[in-house]
């Protein structure tokens, strides 16, 4: 099923990353892990298709489930292996940034194509780098991608081009990269983890039109304390925001306009006088 390379040791992953903008983690999650996420996905599609957005690219898409379960997401948004590789590539100045499940059905894997693209939110477009080479891995924001079900050659598949963060288009990253130009689709078995520098040029390819599987994912963004926040519409529960352990205070800090006014709006504790609250309407 999978020809792309994988790293597995630490030190093999933080080296693929540093000089590729992204590694491939087999088995990041393990089957029990997968077995609960899936079985969270496939109950809330069922019960709760309102909180799934229409197709887009062929997606269906949710990012329901931190509010519904914080203490649960959390473990694995700050996952036990793939965190502190996170806070590596991040300097250990890793913030939340985004956290949602993607789901693209059988019947739509074929259709379900996206055009090359960095991930720059609003805040990336008006000031801050959108990566840092002071940074010996170069990113100021990280993206995990896992893979929730076995991504065969015939499924929609994640896929990058090594390096290219530099570039202001894809047609310049061809020009300037040359012979060293490539695209890797990624492939691999349910619970695989794809760390990416969210400024590498990437896509996700469409199945092929006899694909009998689909594809589901949980994408998990942060950023850096040095950063701006990537979104303004991601939201963090109180429990998780306001909590009394220090380091989940901390990585769940960077606050946006939206989320001030969700805080305003359902927190019960006091929001702390060092976010602008009496700013934002
Ligand atoms: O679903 C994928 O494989 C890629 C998604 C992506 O790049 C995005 O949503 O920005
Ligand atoms: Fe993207």
């Amino acid at each position: 099923m999978s020809s792309n390379a994988v790293q597995t040791t630490k030190e093999e992953i933080l080296a693929h990353y540093k000089e590729n903008g992204f590694a491939v983690i087999p088995n990041a999650l393990s089957q029990e892990e997968l077995d609960y996420l899936n079985g969270l996905v496939d109950e809330s599609l069922k019960e709760t298709p309102e909180h799934w957005h229409k197709p887009i690219e062929g997606a269906v898409g949710t990012g329901s489930f931190l509010a519904k379960h914080p203490l649960e997401m959390d473990k694995f948004i700050r996952h036990h292996k793939i965190f502190p590789l996170i806070q590596e590539v991040l300097l250990g100045e890793a913030r939340f940034a985004q956290f949602d499940f993607r789901d693209v059905s059988v019947e739509r894997a074929s259709a379900s194509e996206m055009n090359y693209h960095r991930d720059i939110s609003y805040y990336g477009t008006i000031g801050g780098k959108i990566y840092d080479p002071e940074n010996p891995y170069i990113s100021t924001y990280a993206c995990v991608i896992y893979y929730l079900s076995d991504v065969h050659d015939c499924c929609p598949a994640f896929s990058l081009v090594p390096n290219s963060h530099m570039y202001a288009t894809l047609d310049e990253a061809k020009e300037k990269q040359g012979e060293a130009f490539r695209e890797i689709p990624i492939r691999g078995k349910a619970g695989t983890a794809v760390l990416y520098n969210i400024t590498t040029y990437h896509t996700r390819k469409g199945g092929q039109a006899d694909c009998t599987h689909g594809r589901r994912t949980m994408h998990n963004y942060h950023s850096r304390a040095t950063s701006y926040p990537l979104t303004n519409w991601a939201t963090v529960p109180e429990v998780l925001a306001l909590s009394d352990d220090h380091d989940t205070r901390l990585f769940y800090s960077q606050w946006t306009p939206n989320q001030i006014k969700f805080a305003k709006e359902t927190y019960t504790k006091p929001i702390p006088p060092y976010y602008p609250v009496h700013m934002v309407k």
